[in-house]
């Protein structure tokens, strides 16, 4: 695609420079890139001085056998002692660590004394249950206050957890369970989601009666719902007989900046699913840092909420490592964003005063969808800044964010990251980057990314091509987990040196960089390399459009044709009736992108495909575009909506 369509495409040229008190108080400066530039390494040993180390690391990184990278190697820490003790030691003990929203309405508030003494017990009792230092425990859970207990518990004994998003099946816990060998699980009976209860521990008992879990000593089980549970007597033991009994004094253990704290499985398009590996020190540095130059954390009167699930990365990263490292108070939410009502979060933010708030374009689409007057009746005037993450935010919707949520004023800050870089890589930073909408800008400091062509050469701005990372970053994957050979195949060979992260991506004339979606969706149309993005982009952009996705389907005159699923907001769908509706979304595209980007089908649809982390898959819709019988369906939040999409399908063709 040229570049004269992308600069039509985007012709939101607004460009929103920092409020000026947000950028004269600003954590963070123009001069923390200079600083970065000037010595990179330098700039990260200043950034782990963030911790309390046991021990000061003298090393900042090995760098000896790449791509295993060692950070801060000599260092040693204890990475719950820095999310908790550290800052009841320091006098903040009173201050509310978590706000706990439940989905039902209860609430329930702990200070950082209290979650001190609560990891305290857990750590105990895990210890009791004879877990030891590298053992793996699996948790399973919903979004509650003991789900983050949990971890830090993990982490304070050095037993690395594997979280596994409380929406999945038994089927992939099993899979995740025998993967890390895990040794114990904590669940619970069940949660509140789409206003009722839903049961966990029924999977977990399912799961475990697949063969390769035989390890699994004991269950740990929080009450929550008060549901009907089966129990095996000898391994089964209830989270409040165990945990609340134990001591509250724990005295944390230092261990090595490169001890294992976690493994989170990411599924991908094909194979089994990849046990991301992730350490200690270069993590907690990297996500500590992030979450205080992004959000632009002020740890005494901001509230942060962050709406991930702990079972995604962002939950890892930005409910638990990052915030409560940096002695934040948060909020932490339970269930769906239109349970009881479509006003719920904002009903939260007005609650809680909410001044940092963090969330995917796939929220802010449906709030957009139903309908402005709904976050109108809430006082959302306590946010300060905007936060996007999962997926590229169509400049609509980013447009949509600040007005509506942000009141035409807080900065919008769209994090490009993965589960595998553990921390944010690319975003503006809230007092320094003039933001443009739709775009996540630039490297934060200390991190170097830019886009290469096939052939490894960095494009000109203004061309696209691969997203690459060419530089280690302190919370780096280590490996996957038991698979040294698939790390170094699936992110360091296909360009030498340098980590592919998988997605596509553009320099504009000013050499920010835009995220095009993952290079498993580009498609190929009559030679030319389209992005599903852009096309989505210029959809969302039209005004009967609520929602878009965008693949290619086979063709055998073209390679590939563009086809899209188009939701369409309420009136629109009526006047499709009359047709013209679809022939004018044609003709919209063409005239935003250029003809070649004309989608040949547009499809009307009620939902779409969607991962339990809210991205789209692309791939079941290739499969219902091309006739397919559908691939892996089991992480999508709701397989019936593929039934309903195949149903309006007049077979392709
Ligand atoms: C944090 C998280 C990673 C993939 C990533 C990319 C997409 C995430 C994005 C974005 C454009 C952003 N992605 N943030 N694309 N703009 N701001 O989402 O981790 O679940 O591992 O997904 O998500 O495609 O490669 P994960």
């Amino acid at each position: 695609m040229s570049n004269e369509s992308l600069a039509n495409l985007l012709r939101e040229e607004r460009r929103f420079e920092p409020p000026a008190q947000l950028a004269a108080d600003a954590n963070v400066t123009a001069e923390a890139y200079e600083r970065a530039k000037a010595d990179r390494l330098g700039f990260w040993a200043e950034q782990a001085r963030r911790l309390s180390w046991s021990t000061e690391p003298t090393e900042t990184l090995d760098w000896s056998n790449p791509p295993f990278a060692k950070w801060f190697k000599d260092g040693r820490l204890n990475v719950a002692y820095n999310c908790v003790d550290r800052h009841v030691e320091a006098g903040h003990g009173d201050r509310v660590a978590i706000h706990f929203e439940g989905e039902p309405g209860d609430s329930r508030s702990l200070t950082y004394a209290e979650l001190q003494r609560e990891v305290a017990k857990a750590a105990n009792a895990l210890l009791e249950l004879g877990v030891r230092t590298g053992d793996r425990v699996a948790v399973y859970m919903p979004m509650i206050p003991e789900t983050v207990v949990a971890m830090l518990a993990c982490a304070r004994i050095g037993a690395p957890h594997s979280v596994v998003f409380g929406g999945f099946s038994a089927d992939a816990l099993a899979t995740r369970v025998q993967d890390a060998d895990a040794r114990v699980v904590i669940t619970a009976d069940g949660g509140y989601r789409k206003g009722g209860a839903s049961a966990l521990k029924p999977a977990v008992d399912e799961a475990l009666s697949r063969p390769g879990t035989e390890n699994v000593r004991n269950v740990l089980v929080v009450r929550r719902t008060g549901q009907d549970v089966d129990w095996t007597e000898g391994r089964d033991l209830w989270w409040h007989d165990v945990v609340d009994r134990q001591s509250e004094e724990h005295t944390p253990e230092a261990f090595e900046a490169e001890h294992p704290l976690f493994i989170l499985y990411t599924s991908g398009t094909t194979g089994k699913p990849k046990g991301i590996l992730h350490t200690s020190g270069g993590y907690l540095t990297q996500v500590s840092y992030t979450h205080h130059a992004v959000f632009d954390l002020k740890p005494e009167t901001d509230v942060f909420w962050c709406t991930a699930d702990v079972g995604w990365v962002t939950g890892h990263s930005y409910i638990v490592y990052g915030p409560l490292s940096n002695g934040a108070t948060q909020v932490l939410y339970e269930g769906t964003p239109d349970s009881p009502h479509k006003g719920r979060w904002w009903e939260v933010v007005e609650k809680y005063k909410v001044t940092l708030f963090y969330t995917a374009p796939t929220a802010i689409r449906a709030a957009m969808k139903w309908g402005d007057d709904i976050p109108a009746k809430f006082d959302l005037s306590s946010l300060r800044l905007l936060g996007s993450v999962g997926e590229p935010i169509n400049p609509e919707a980013w447009i949509w964010y600040r007005e509506h949520i942000g009141a035409g004023r807080t900065p919008v800050v769209d994090t490009w990251w993965q589960t595998e870089t553990g921390g944010i890589m690319i975003s503006p930073l809230p007092g320094v980057t003039a933001t443009k909408p739709g775009s996540a800008q630039v490297p934060l400091p200390g991190i170097s990314a830019t886009v290469v062509d096939d052939e490894a050469r960095e494009v000109p701005d203004g061309a696209g091509g691969y997203l690459v990372l060419t530089e280690p970053w302190p919370s780096m994957l280590r490996t996957i987990w038991g698979d040294d050979q698939r790390y170094l195949d699936t992110y360091w060979s296909r360009f030498e040196n340098r980590y592919f992260a998988g997605d596509g991506a553009k320099k504009d004339d000013d050499g920010d960089i835009w995220l095009l979606g993952r290079v498993d969706d580009v498609m190929l149309v009559s030679g030319h390399n389209i992005s599903t993005t852009e096309v989505e982009s210029a959809l969302v952009a039209h005004p009967a459009v609520a929602e878009a996705a965008v693949v290619g389907a086979a063709d055998p005159q073209t390679t590939q044709a563009i086809c899209a699923f188009v939701i369409l907001r309420g009136a629109a769908a009526e006047e499709l009736e009359e047709g013209g509706l679809v022939d004018e979304l044609r003709a919209h595209v063409a005239k935003q992108l250029g003809p070649i980007a004309k989608p040949k089908r547009i499809l009307p649809v009620a939902e779409l495909p969607k991962t339990r982390s809210g991205k789209i898959m692309r791939r079941l819709l290739r499969d219902v575009a091309e006739n397919r019988e559908l691939g892996d369906v089991t992480t999508l939040t709701d397989s019936s909506v593929m039934a309903l999409i195949q149903q309006k399908l007049p077979t392709a063709g």
